[in-house]
């Protein structure tokens, strides 16, 4: 009597799995059966007959990902591949298929470039076909990507004339992992590099990272910490960072390397590392020599020289161009480039550190070599929840700049708290630099076409590790997507891109799609809000950069809260007018003009510019005091609402991911209650006004909070 119960039991289980247990690691590329029949058979009657020819490594990758999306989607079973006169589906570049431009009479394959498709919906001898065709494997294989992709948010691919190409060249993960296993501001476990089983052993979660990297048009990654080892350029890792390289080409993805500035030192038994000296170059040229050797296509490489502590020309009375130059030269001949980051400030803090990047690299503007470029974060300061955009953007007409957002959620709750960056991401690339009159936006400066540059690049600092689910919080897979969307094309909505991702992550029906996105979107604001509302900045503790600390007062002046939010009993905020720092001067007198005068300087960055009294008038009416402890409590309600929206799904999406993200949100609501209460508090000490009539009052004292110390958390 027992068996059939189980077996029924056992059934019922099996029918509902793909409710039940997802642990995220197909991350947007899952391939679900679709459920609506019509879309299914609209789909098979398009795309089933395949005519895909030739025999590349990348062709066949492109090939094996179109089975797997058929298999899972469509539920066909057996990879078909047709004679072409049968095809419905055909994937080509006119080298390998001449017939393309027959077909396609009125199609210029030249503007797609490397990297460009199409996909067109055409009539050939009388039957209706669908065409992937670009002008390399590659930029066919990001078709592919594209068509499954329509497929998996279930559009209707009946009539399609589609053309992409992407808006900037270098689109890359810079991963700060170590070589021995761990990760720089990494919350997601381990590196994904076991380098003590490269080169021999490469796993297939190499190959599924570059799947996803491809699927969003990542081209690049940059595998070590640019707190650089110099280890990685001796000939045995060299060969590992080779094995590596293999596993990721077919994908269209490059490798770089963070190229320690010492390292002729280190690893070469030079005395010096000075840029001007002869035997330093021969050294990196011939280091450059052996590593294209091994790797003819690496990308090139990543510097962070004379920032916290590394090394770089100035050791030497060198300027940064002269240690770029020296790097640049030197990968010159194999078509490699060097990203030179512009994060740096003075061990000394001699000035406002929200100047120092500007006025180190405006005056070297037009000095660099043509394969440079230089690597700009989006903000002056470091990846805060909310930043003004870098002023160096629309600073620099005569040097590539690219951009550095970070994907890894440092500042922003590491693992453990839900914030989709899109948002922060378009603020920056939306921003108006001015620097050739209105419309001059950074997305301009970024995809080249403000200044004319062909060498442009996004970066991305990475938030993946071992984890299962590739970046702990199932929520950072989002983050991770949207930088690779945004660097394809930089003036994508974060909407849009949440859409996709939403749909691809969990689920094509609006009751699962509206609700998440209505998350996603709020999570930006509500975590700026319980942190670090109004323009304020770097409140966090001492070095783990996890909960508040505004209190923190010791160590290096620049590294501390009070520094930045030099709150006292007049008032609080940074005054970087003329009667401050002056660091607006750094901006296009536009911009300037708006943040100067605190009444329109957008409230959202007031305290970043301005120190103003606590009784100052804001937009609402209400004392700056007031409005700051309104702006803390409404990030507390807003991850609330966040958890209220997350609790409905119930049932809608699978069982483990909702309990994963439900039980996170609570860890969330906790900190953001802490965040809130331990600077109302502490500011309170300055302000002496009561906290708001209505607002329900901290139940822990200050201390309470000064005295939280976290230990061994991941990533410091
Ligand atoms: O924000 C700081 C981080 C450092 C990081 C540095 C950088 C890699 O706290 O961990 O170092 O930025 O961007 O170089």
């Amino acid at each position: 009597m027992v068996r059939p119960v189980v077996s029924v039991l056992l059934l019922l289980l099996c029918v509902n799995l793909p409710l039940l247990a997802d642990d995220g690691y197909k991350l947007w590329l899952r391939y679900d059966l679709i459920e609506n029949q019509e879309k299914i058979s609209q789909y098979k009657q398009t795309i089933q007959h395949l005519y895909y020819p030739g025999g590349s490594a990348t062709i066949l990758a492109g090939n094996e990902e179109l089975m797997r999306g058929m298999q899972g989607l469509l539920g066909l079973k057996t990879p078909i591949v047709q004679a072409i006169q049968e095809a419905t589906l055909i994937v080509g570049t006119p080298a390998i298929l001449p017939q393309l431009k027959n077909w396609l009479p009125d199609t210029n394959f030249e503007p797609l470039g490397k990297e460009g498709f199409l996909i067109q919906s055409v009539k050939i001898d009388n039957k209706k076909c669908l065409i992937i065709g670009a002008n390399t494997d590659v930029g066919a294989l990001y078709g592919i990507f594209q068509l499954l992709k329509l497929l998996q948010t279930q559009q209707d691919i009946s009539q399609l004339a589609i053309t992409q190409i992407p808006k900037t060249q270098l689109r890359l993960l810079n991963h700060w992992d170590n070589l021995d296993g761990s990760v720089e501001r990494g919350y997601a476990g381990a590196s994904l590099w076991q380098w003590h089983q490269l080169p021999e052993y490469t796993s297939q979660r190499y190959k599924d990272y570059a799947r996803a990297n491809a699927s969003v048009g990542i081209n690049g990654t940059v595998l070590t910490n640019v707190n650089a080892n110099a280890l990685v350029l001796t000939s045995e890792y060299l060969k590992k960072v080779a094995a590596l390289a293999d596993v990721f080409r077919p994908y269209g993805i490059q490798v770089y390397l963070t190229a320690r500035f010492s390292a002729p030192i280190e690893i070469g038994n030079l005395d010096t590392a000075d840029p001007l000296d002869d035997s330093v170059k021969t050294w990196w040229k011939n280091k450059a020599d052996e590593i294209y050797n091994l790797i003819p296509d690496l990308g090139g490489f990543l510097v962070k020289a004379n920032s916290e502590g590394q090394p770089g020309p100035q050791n030497y009375g060198r300027s940064h161009a002269d240690g770029a130059n020296l790097l640049a030269d030197a990968v010159a001949p194999h078509q490699g480039v060097v990203m030179w980051r512009a994060f740096v400030y003075d061990n000394n803090v001699p000035d406002d550190r929200a100047k120092q990047a500007f006025n180190e690299f405006k005056p070297l503007d037009g000095k660099f070599r043509d394969n440079v470029l230089i690597q700009v974060k989006n903000g002056a300061i470091d990846f805060q929840p909310r930043e003004p955009f870098h002023p160096l953007f629309g600073a620099m007409p005569n040097t590539p700049l690219m951009m550095e957002f970070q994907v890894t959620q440092e500042y922003f709750g590491q693992g453990l708290h839900l914030t989709y960056l899109a948002p922060l991401y378009q603020e920056c690339l939306q921003a108006d630099t001015y620097a050739h009159g209105k419309g001059s936006y950074v997305s301009k400066i970024i995809d080249g076409t403000l200044e004319g540059y062909s060498l442009t690049g996004m970066a991305g600092v990475s938030n993946i590790g071992s984890d299962r689910n590739w970046t702990g919080h199932p929520f950072g897979q989002a983050n991770w997507y949207a930088l690779g969307r945004l660097a394809w094309d930089p003036e994508l909505t974060a909407e849009a891109i949440a859409d996709d991702w939403i749909r691809m992550t969990f689920s094509n029906q609006q009751a699962v799609i509206e609700p998440i996105k209505k998350i996603m979107i709020k999570s930006r604001e509500a975590g700026v809000n319980y942190r670090t509302p109004l323009g304020l900045h770097h409140l966090m503790a001492w070095h783990h950069h996890y909960g508040p600390g505004p209190w923190i007062d010791k160590g290096r002046a620049d590294w501390t809260p009070i520094y930045y939010h030099r709150a006292d009993s007049s008032g609080i905020g940074f005054d970087r007018t003329k009667t401050g720092s002056n660091a607006l001067a750094q901006y296009y007198p536009e911009v300037q003009k708006m943040y100067a005068d605190p009444t329109t300087c957008p409230e959202e960055v007031l305290l970043w510019f301005h120190h103003l009294p606590w009784n100052y008038q804001m937009k609402s009416g209400k004392s700056l005091w007031n409005d700051l402890c309104d702006k803390y409590y409404q990030g507390v309600a807003m991850v609330h609402d966040m958890q209220t929206t997350w609790n409905s799904l119930e049932g809608k999406i699978d069982t483990e991911r909702f309990e994963q993200v439900q039980a996170l949100l609570k860890i969330q609501y906790r900190d953001a209650v802490e965040w809130r209460n331990a600077c109302v508090l502490y500011f309170q000490t300055y302000s002496q006004k009561p906290i708001p009539e209505g607002l329900e009052k901290p139940d822990q004292s200050l201390e309470y909070y000064k005295k939280i110390d976290r230990k061994y958390l991941p990533g410091s």
